[in-house]
């Protein structure tokens, strides 16, 4: 029996933090032998705010690079960039004109939190847009499964929607997806408020630990990081940036959060955070060495077999639904 799929996809936009790699691809690396995976770089998602389009080809680069390095093995897996591959873009138009509705996207919570920022007028019609882009990738690829961070569950979900709107008009076509999101890692909250999730475009540097920085920086950013009230390691919903760090220090270390309870009982937070901090740099460094082995061009040379490759899957799946809309082909 040939293997499902699974296809998730990370944006090049500001710096991939700890809660990026906690919640999604280091899932990813761990589902790569059970799934035939599809990882992509969502450079046409990024540009729903505004991106400097040098930083924005660095950093696409730099995605793919950090797949490379979390263990993602482009001789096993599929690795490309989504502007490569044209019918995410037909297939965003088509979804947008003949299976989503105003109803379904104004309740996307994504939207609402990143229009905030400038005002609902501001926003790009791209930012109102991109679940059905989203909706559009996952499709695409007859996609089984999608692993992703518990904020993406929405967009999953509108997917799901889509693909059984489309398959009741038009027969049969897409896949509907399910999402994968696993419990330990599923939401990383930022050091600086325990109450929002970690995010790159957050205002202050002290909300996430970036994957690219240095032990000096992760040691002061821990040591900043807003704890409880009380003296106890405790994994407790009342405690909950305690128990973020907890959970951070368990994923990194690979043990249960009981476990990081029992290696500090009787200690303080002060000896909790140094150790935390030592963990992390312990992660970092040499994830920031095997980066720094892998030179841009390897990056070029997997992202364009990948595109081939993803290209190939995509286009036969557009030629059905063009197909099946009434397109001449
Ligand atoms: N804090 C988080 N904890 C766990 N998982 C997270 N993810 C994001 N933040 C956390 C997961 O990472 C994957 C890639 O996310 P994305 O780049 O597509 O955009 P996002 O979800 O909007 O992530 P960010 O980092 O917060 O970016 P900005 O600030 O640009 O919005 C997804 O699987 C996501 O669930």
């Amino acid at each position: 029996m040939s293997k499902q799929r699974i296809f998730s996809g990370i944006q090049p936009s500001g710096n991939l933090h700890i809660g990026n790699y906690l919640g999604a691809i280091k899932n990813w690396v761990a589902l790569q032998d059970q799934y035939e995976s599809i990882f992509c770089v969502v450079d046409m998602h990024a540009i729903t705010v505004p991106q400097d389009p040098e930083i924005l080809r660095k950093k696409t680069i730099e995605i793919a690079r950090i797949y490379l390095a979390a263990g993602i093995d482009p001789a096993q897996s599929t690795i490309f960039i989504q502007s490569h591959v044209k019918a995410h873009a037909e297939l965003c138009w088509i979804l947008n004109s003949v299976t989503a509705r105003m109803g379904d996207m104004e309740k996307m919570t994504q939207f609402k939190d990143k229009s905030q920022k400038e005002g609902t007028e501001r926003a790009t019609v791209g930012l109102f847009d991109y679940p059905v882009l989203m909706a559009g990738d996952i499709l695409l690829y007859d996609t089984q499964t999608v692993p992703v961070g518990q904020d993406q569950v929405q967009h999953v979900e509108l997917a799901r929607t889509l693909a059984r709107r489309f398959n009741k008009r038009f027969g049969e076509t897409f896949v509907v997806p399910e999402y994968f999101v696993k419990e330990e890692g599923k939401m990383i909250m930022g050091l600086d408020n325990p109450e929002k999730k970690m995010s790159k475009s957050a205002a202050s540097e002290y909300n996430y630990i970036s994957l690219m920085d240095n032990a000096d920086d992760v040691r002061k950013k821990i040591r900043k990081a807003v704890t409880d009230s009380g003296e106890e390691i405790v994994y407790r919903d009342d405690k909950p940036a305690l128990k973020n760090l907890i959970n951070i220090y368990a994923l990194l270390a690979n043990i249960s959060t009981q476990d990081v309870e029992k290696k500090f009982v009787g200690k303080r937070y002060g000896d909790f955070k140094n150790d935390l901090a030592e963990t992390v740099v312990a992660f970092l460094v040499p994830f920031q060495k095997r980066m720094s082995e892998i030179s841009d061009e390897d990056v070029l040379t997997v992202l364009r077999s990948g595109a081939k490759r993803a290209g190939e899957i995509a286009e036969k799946k557009m030629q059905e639904v063009k197909e099946k809309v009434g397109f001449i082909i």
